[in-house]
């Protein structure tokens, strides 16, 4: 990693929001976006680390959260200029699962969908199971997206996945899951269609998937055949 970047990493583990903004701006002229999130994504697991060493406390927790803010604000713009080159292409519901509030990965999962063409009715953070089935009656989505970060809130997942099963909506969307905690087993294990292990390869199954439904022509949300680029 280059100097800039492994500053980027330093300042938001030492949470020194003066410096880290400096940093960022400095990056996102030289280096592509992914580097620059990769560096702050690099500095988040430094903080959950010291975290739980206990060096860190939950208040430190919430300032590198808004340092993390400070600094999208910033990356954000140069990840939202690709979406003046691409078409629509699908819907995604997305939410971080029932006793949940960590947003910052959902968020930034948000924004790479948003700049590659896909309409996102984002239900925020702690979503109860029945938000999720509300919405996919409401917005007719072609994918629901849910992440967790607490091992003891990943299987509200299962929860949301049943009770769409029970409604009868299961096969009319597909699910792609994510989040620190889940694993492509456990995303399996509970019935989603899909594991995104980060915001871009959530782009490039959320892409997958619509091609998918697309072909089955379950969905009269978007024209259908529709070529995805
Ligand atoms: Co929390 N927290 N936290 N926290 N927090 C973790 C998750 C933890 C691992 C820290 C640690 O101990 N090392 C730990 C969980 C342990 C466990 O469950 N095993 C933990 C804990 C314990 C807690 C509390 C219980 C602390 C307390 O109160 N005692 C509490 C719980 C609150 C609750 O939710 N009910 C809590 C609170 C908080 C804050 C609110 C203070 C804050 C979050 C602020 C916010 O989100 N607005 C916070 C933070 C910042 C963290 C860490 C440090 C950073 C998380 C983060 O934003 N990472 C985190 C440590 C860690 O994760 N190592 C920690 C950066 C982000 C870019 O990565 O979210 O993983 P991530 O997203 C990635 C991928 O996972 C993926 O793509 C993203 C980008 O590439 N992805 C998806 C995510 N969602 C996806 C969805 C998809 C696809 C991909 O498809 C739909």
């Amino acid at each position: 990693m280059s100097n800039v970047l492994n500053s980027i990493v330093d300042s938001l583990a030492n949470l020194d929001m003066d410096n880290i903004i400096k940093f960022v701006k400095e990056a996102i002229e030289k280096f592509d976006v992914r580097s620059v999130i990769d560096a702050l994504a690099e500095g988040m697991r430094v903080v959950g680390e010291k975290y739980e060493r206990g060096e860190y406390f939950v208040s430190d927790l919430i300032v590198s959260a808004e340092i993390f803010n400070e600094a999208m604000n910033i990356v954000k713009p140069k990840i939202l200029e690709l979406r003046k080159e691409v078409k629509p292409i699908g819907r995604v519901v997305i939410g971080t699962v029932y006793g949940d509030i960590h947003d910052i990965g959902k968020n930034l999962v948000k924004t790479f969908l948003e700049a590659n063409g896909f309409e996102v009715i984002d239900l925020e953070v702690d979503v109860p199971v029945e938000k999720f089935v509300e919405a996919v009656k409401q917005y007719n989505p072609d994918i629901v997206g849910m992440s967790a970060l607490l091992t003891s809130t990943m299987i509200h997942m299962k929860d949301v996945i049943d009770a769409l099963k029970k409604e009868g909506l299961r096969d009319k969307v597909k699910i792609i899951v994510g989040g620190a905690p889940i694993t492509e087993e456990f995303a399996k294990s509970i019935g989603a269609d899909a594991y995104g292990e980060n915001a871009y390869k959530a782009v490039e199954i959320c892409k997958k998937l619509v091609e998918e439904l697309r072909k089955t022509c379950n969905t009269s949300l978007y024209p259908c055949p529709l070529s995805i680029q």
